[in-house]
């Protein structure tokens, strides 16, 4: 069938994304569990690599196996599809769940009052991240907190003032949470807190937090990307808010690829 063709053609591999992602977990646990991907690859690299083998793939209108994920602007710029996950290797819909170190609200109640309000919906999150191509992430968060005032206003408005005290947030070097972590970091300022924002692994996101090295972040995907090393630290963390709902992952491919499930693929 189309999937024997398709499978051959792209060689049995996935094309993955960083070693230390969620994802890539959650797709070494797809290749164990589906026979139709028994000795299939999984290529991991960088985001930026994926990204490129998929616009290649899309400009020579070939067929390509990604390691996908929601918001990003992938989904925007390309006609894209999941392929079905009968197996629930990859979960189902996630929420980007902001987390604290357990103390912070205590110690930070201004700032934690403001995380419990602080969200996005995923529309406008994607459309962020397209204009992120062209224009810095930091500049993007800038202008979207200079136009959205009257939001941020509500957000901080009952909030005590943070009188110069200092937050870590972490976050991971994804697009999305460098966009939401940056305008974080902005609305956190105007109520009067110094913010610091690190990039780290995932992994690191929670052993930070659970150590007390850090304060809080908005990059943890749960229940299932991040779901290991949430159930590992969760004594030490405190569940703020779900600031992003209706996220996703699994393997992505072109619209124009004749496959609908992760079944229809072949060993
Ligand atoms: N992602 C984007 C990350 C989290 C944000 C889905 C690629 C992951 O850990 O898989």
């Amino acid at each position: 069938g189309g999937g024997t063709n398709v499978s051959e053609e792209v060689e049995h591999t996935i094309v993955g994304i960083e070693p230390g992602a969620g994802a890539t977990v959650a797709t070494e646990e797809a290749v164990e569990t589906y026979d139709s991907l028994n000795g299939w690859e999984h290529e991991t690299a960088s985001t930026a690599a994926m990204l490129t083998s998929l616009g290649d793939a899309i400009k020579a209108e070939e067929p390509v196996v990604v390691v996908g994920w929601s918001p990003h602007y992938m989904f925007a710029k390309w006609d894209l599809k999941y392929l079905e996950d009968p197996e629930g290797a990859y979960g189902g819909s996630e929420q980007i769940t902001t987390l604290a170190r357990t103390g912070f609200e205590e110690e930070y109640p201004g700032a934690y009052q403001i995380l419990e309000k602080i969200g996005w919906d995923i529309s406008t999150l994607e459309e962020l991240m397209l204009k992120a191509q062209e224009t810095p992430i930091e500049e993007v968060a800038q202008t979207w907190i200079d136009e959205n005032q009257d939001k941020v206003d509500e957000w901080i408005a009952e909030a005590p003032e943070g009188e110069g005290k200092s937050i870590e947030l972490v976050m991971t070097p994804w697009d999305s949470e460098r966009l939401t972590g940056n305008m974080t970091k902005r609305v956190l300022e105007q109520k009067g807190y110094e913010v610091t924002l690190t990039p780290v692994d995932p992994a690191i996101v929670f052993e930070a937090l659970a150590q007390g090295d850090a304060d809080a972040t908005l990059a943890a995907w749960l229940p299932k990307t991040h779901g290991s090393f949430y159930e590992e630290h969760k004594d030490n963390l405190v569940k703020v808010n779900e600031a992003i709902t209706g996220a996703k992952i699994g393997l992505a491919v072109p619209e124009y690829m004749d496959i609908e499930s992760i079944e229809d693929l072949e060993p």
